[in-house]
């Protein structure tokens, strides 16, 4: 590294870092009333955020902030540091919509049950739900130059709660969306084909490959019950980060614009929008977050001052 670009990678970095982690906030939180919803006009989403006061965010905001908080208290993963984070916080906060598999899991290490054992029995081989993949912003930026760790650390973060290979390879996928996208320079051009390359490449489980080699096709003929029968809307790791990638691919100038077709789409919208606010973010950074969400966001302070020490503990990396 030259030394006189530090001060650009610097502040570079710090917006990529800031836009992940306030994009899952932003995105879980516009999402978060319409949950379950059929899909519906973005207009309607904006019109809500307009008259809340508060954007208030659910769960899929809460472990990300959890997951920050272990990286940097452990100066890296720990799983059993970020165990007990993920038990303490839902303690403090259990009213955030958690899904129904966390808090059984939480209760069972409370009791002492080790945490790399205590998720294999849920659903009997693990949970494939979203809840590993939505919370994962941290790690993706936090490694985003190192794909192989990205892997390790996205599948030892879901074995916390999401042991089946699917719930662990989506967070992984998600994760490495989110690197890939802080990896590029917003101002140069976008070349989507050469991004989902990437991403099918680094995959290995069939479905996440099957419903990624359908993306280019639905983008080229856009189509909103085609996306949501093929790529899916639903509480599922496989039924949901395919979809959040579409949304980032199908907007990706615009942090607004793919965050509110994220959430239209309906189904579990919390969660599809927090994913997609997190690679929008990552790849354009923290000033294409409209202020008047951004300003609003529950937390928005602490979720920042994560995000910056998370990228000064990159930066200093970076210098060794
Ligand atoms: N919980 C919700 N939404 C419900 C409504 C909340 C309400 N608005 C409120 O405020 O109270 N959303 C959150 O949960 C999702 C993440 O869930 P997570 O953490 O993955 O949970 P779980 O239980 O592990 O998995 C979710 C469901 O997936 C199915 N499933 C998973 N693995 C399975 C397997 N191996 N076999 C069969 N089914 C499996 C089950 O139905 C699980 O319950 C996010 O949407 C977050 O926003
Ligand atoms: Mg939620
Ligand atoms: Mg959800």
């Amino acid at each position: 590294m030259v030394f006189s670009e530090l001060p650009v990678i610097k502040q570079a970095l710090k917006s990529k870092f800031l836009g992940a982690l306030v994009g899952t906030g932003i995105g879980d939180a516009l999402g978060a009333p319409f949950e379950g919803w059929y899909w519906f006009m973005p207009e309607e989403i904006e019109a809500v955020a307009e008259r809340r006061e508060v954007l208030i965010y659910t769960d899929d905001t809460h472990m990300m902030i959890g997951v920050a908080e272990s990286l940097i208290r452990a100066g890296g993963f720990n799983g059993e540091d970020m165990a007990q984070t993920f038990v303490e916080n839902y303690e403090l906060e259990p009213f955030r919509g958690y899904g129904p598999g966390p808090p059984r899991i939480f209760r069972l290490i409370r009791a002492g049950t080790a945490w790399d054992e205590v998720a294999q029995g849920l659903y009997g081989g693990g949970s494939y739900g979203n809840g590993s993949a939505m919370r994962i912003a941290p790690v993706g930026v936090l490694y985003h130059d190192n794909p192989a760790i990205i892997k390790e650390v996205a599948y030892k973060s879901s074995q916390i709660t999401h042991a089946h290979v699917l719930g662990k390879e989506g967070a992984a996928l998600q994760a490495f969306a989110i690197a890939l996208a802080a990896d590029l320079d917003p101002l140069g051009a976008f070349d989507r084909g050469n991004f989902l390359a990437k991403l099918i490449n680094f995959v290995q489980e069939g479905v996440y490959r099957e419903k990624l080699n359908q993306i280019e096709a639905i983008l080229n003929r856009p189509d909103k019950t085609k996306v949501i029968i093929e790529l899916g809307n639903g509480i599922e790791a496989f039924n949901s980060v395919p979809t959040a990638i579409y949304s980032f691919l199908s907007q990706p100038h615009s942090f607004a614009q793919a965050v509110l077709h994220a959430i239209s789409l309906g189904g579990d919208t919390d969660t599809i929008g927090a994913m997609t606010g997190a690679i929008s973010g990552a790849y354009l950074g923290i000033e294409s977050i409209p202020d008047s969400w951004e300003g609003k966001l529950e937390n928005r302070l602490y979720i920042e001052e994560l995000a910056s020490t998370l990228a000064e503990i990159k930066l200093k990396d970076l210098q060794n």
